[in-house]
């Protein structure tokens, strides 16, 4: 990356850790070789927290920082590239020190404490520094957002091209194969996780493994996907129908979008992100009581955890490094013991230039809606009879990525329809 933006970024660093008089160090972490016997090894993924303080990826690699030399303090010291990997990988030199001369540097500061981040051990520290580095890694610069940004164009193009091949009886596998391959086309190295396309009631399985089921008229086609760019991904959700939407339908969905569209609209710097969770859940619940799915004040029933029954996941958590890179809690905040804010991936007031994705979702579980325990505790707030008719309808999830400005927040997903046609 560009000098002067890793020069800005390790100013940021510096500052935002209070490392006195420690030492610190952050580990890339080494290949691991396949179990064949080969001279393979699994793919290679540099620690994030290395790729963020060296500025690119160097397997085996190791940022040394010494506070007590100030802007200067940094190194990059990267293991020689052997003649082998010249000739059987092509591979190139890595800016940065020899590894060899590690050893002499931590000599130089024998008897001075040393943290660990990265692929390493924890020491003693690691896990203040830690929350304090994840922290300042929440607002992205400039060359995470152009990263991001690259990452959300190639996601674009993928779920524009599957949205338009979606009919009856092409399989769940065939779409996530041309939106995979358009992704590459459009610059992504990879995906930034497993592709999920659930069909019919597929949709409802929050983290499905595309199959070989073929998609049928009027079914849900969920589809959330995203691209990864030089390690920054995009996270994105689009739920469609194979054919004309049943009523039923078109209300769910329109639940859903709405209910995105308000969680957006209060994402604002120093929000708390559990209150816009909360929030959500009652426009949710306000949504199926409208629908006659649930009886009863959308406030109360999120009161007493009945949204979970429908909407059993986060609204949504943070992007850069990786799909959920840095989310958690605010600094010394401890985890929510609540029931149903366990499953949120973070629990912070937002702030500028954090990117986060808002997806809010309606699911007909029949693992949570079968359940007797809840059956029995929900007895007068549903409308069981209903719920039973649309067992296996499948679910909703709309999902985009957002980046937090100091007014209302900058839809980095917008180019992507939500709406059934
Ligand atoms: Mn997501």
């Amino acid at each position: 990356m560009n000098h002067d933006l890793l020069a800005a970024r390790r100013a940021r660093i510096r500052a935002g850790l209070s490392l006195g008089d420690t030492v610190l160090l952050i580990h890339a972490g080494d290949p691991i070789p396949l179990p064949e016997g080969s001279d393979q090894t699994y793919p290679y993924r540099a620690h994030s927290e290395y790729i963020y303080a060296a500025g690119e990826e160097c397997a085996g690699g190791i940022v040394a920082f010494d506070p007590r030399d100030g802007a200067a303090g940094w190194r990059t010291f990267v293991p020689p590239v052997t003649e082998a990997e010249r000739v059987w990988e092509g591979r190139l030199p890595t800016g940065g020190t020899p590894l060899g001369e590690l050893q002499p540097w931590l000599d130089a500061r024998r008897g001075r404490p040393v943290v660990a981040l990265g692929a390493a051990a924890p020491s003693a520290g690691t896990a203040a520094v830690r929350e304090a580095f994840t922290d300042l890694r929440r607002a992205k610069d400039d060359h995470e957002l152009a990263l991001l940004r690259r990452a959300v164009e190639a996601t674009a193009a993928g779920h524009a091209l599957a949205s338009g091949l979606i009919r009856p009886g092409l399989t769940e596998r065939t779409l996530q194969i041309e939106l995979e391959a358009e992704f590459a086309r459009h610059g992504a190295n990879r995906t930034g996780y497993g592709t999920i396309v659930g069909t019919g009631a597929n949709s409802a399985v929050l983290h499905f493994a595309p199959s070989g089921r073929e998609i049928r008229e009027g079914d849900f086609v969920l589809i959330d996907a995203g691209a990864e760019v030089d390690r920054y991904v995009a996270d994105v959700t689009r739920t469609h129908v194979a054919g004309r939407p049943t009523e039923f339908q078109r209300d769910l969905h329109q639940t859903v979008v709405r209910t995105l569209e308000r969680a957006i609209a209060r994402s604002v710097p120093g929000a708390e992100w559990k209150a816009i969770h909360l929030a959500a859940a009652v426009d949710l619940m306000e949504g199926l009581v409208a629908m006659k799915v649930m009886r009863g004040n959308p406030a109360d029933l999120v009161e007493r955890d009945a949204h979970t029954l429908f909407f059993p996941h986060g609204l949504g958590h943070m992007l850069g490094l990786g799909v959920r890179d840095a989310s958690g809690q605010a600094p010394g905040r401890p985890k929510d013991s609540r029931p149903s804010l366990r499953s949120l991936r973070m629990d912070l007031p937002l702030a500028p230039g954090m990117v986060v994705t808002v997806e809010p979702g309606l699911y007909f579980i029949p693992p949570l809606l079968q359940d007797p325990v809840r059956r029995a505790k929900y007895a007068d707030d549903v409308n069981w009879s209903l719920v039973d008719r649309h067992l296996h309808l499948g679910g909703v999830r709309v999902e985009d990525d957002i980046l937090i400005t100091n007014g209302a927040p900058e839809v980095l997903t917008r180019m992507i329809p939500r709406e059934l046609p």
